[in-house]
């Protein structure tokens, strides 16, 4: 039996770490959480997770949330994936400030353009900055290639990437060539395929 377990709403933030868990290639179990239906306010599932969000994921006795810390977990864990930039190399550093730019500079500016707040608040008073100024920085990265880090696919294509094909499908973000290329580009790996695949099984499932 599989000892790790992905909580999942199909299609949602959780296909992200669904994405990751392809990659990695180890065997995982998914357990559905019907968002409509209110399972993830159920006292079951927030013993999992308070937030009451998806995803989260048991490995063992551990119980991960949030993305940017499930895709960094899971890397690390399976080295030989080779989906993460070790300790002790210099390039880690730029690898760890991707894995936290998605949740915490992308996804809050582009919360703030769809949901704009009657006072805007000040600049340096926010830890991101606005989505024109985010997206050029990102579309730099991603026009680069082939991956943000160069030659070598990560857990950070993963979420950024994820962040990047939603925010366009969702028309959040304008569909700028880099991001579609990079979206293409990294869309075809097989771990990629098979997560949107069984995505869509499931959603149909859940129907
Ligand atoms: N910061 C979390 C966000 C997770 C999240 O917002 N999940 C949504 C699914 S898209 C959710 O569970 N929504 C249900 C709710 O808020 O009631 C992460 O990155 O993992």
């Amino acid at each position: 039996m599989p000892n790790m377990t992905l909580y999942h709403a199909s299609p949602s933030r959780s296909s992200v770490a669904l994405w990751m868990l392809e990659e990695v290639g180890q065997p995982y179990d998914i357990k559905l959480i019907r968002l409509s239906a209110g399972e993830n306010l159920k006292p079951d599932y927030l013993a999992i997770n308070p937030m009451g969000k998806v995803p989260a994921l048991r490995h063992g006795d551990t119980v991960i949330t949030e993305n940017g810390a499930i895709c960094t977990y899971l890397a690390d864990e399976f080295p030989d994936k080779k989906l993460n930039v070790p300790v002790g190399n210099t390039r880690r550093g730029e690898y760890l400030k991707w894995m936290f730019f998605g949740p915490s500079v992308i996804e809050p500016a582009i919360a703030e353009r769809a949901f704009p707040r009657k006072e805007p608040a000040r600049p340096a008073a926010l830890g991101w900055r606005d989505l024109d100024t985010v997206l050029e920085i990102v579309s730099k990265a991603v026009a680069k290639g082939p991956y943000l880090m160069g030659e070598q696919f990560t857990a950070a294509d993963v979420t950024i990437g994820s962040g990047l094909r939603f925010g366009m499908m969702f028309k959040l973000i304008p569909e700028r060539k880099e991001f579609q290329d990079y979206v293409a580009r990294i869309g075809q790996r097989p771990a990629a395929k098979r997560a949107q695949d069984r995505d869509k099984e499931l959603s149909a499932q859940a129907a």
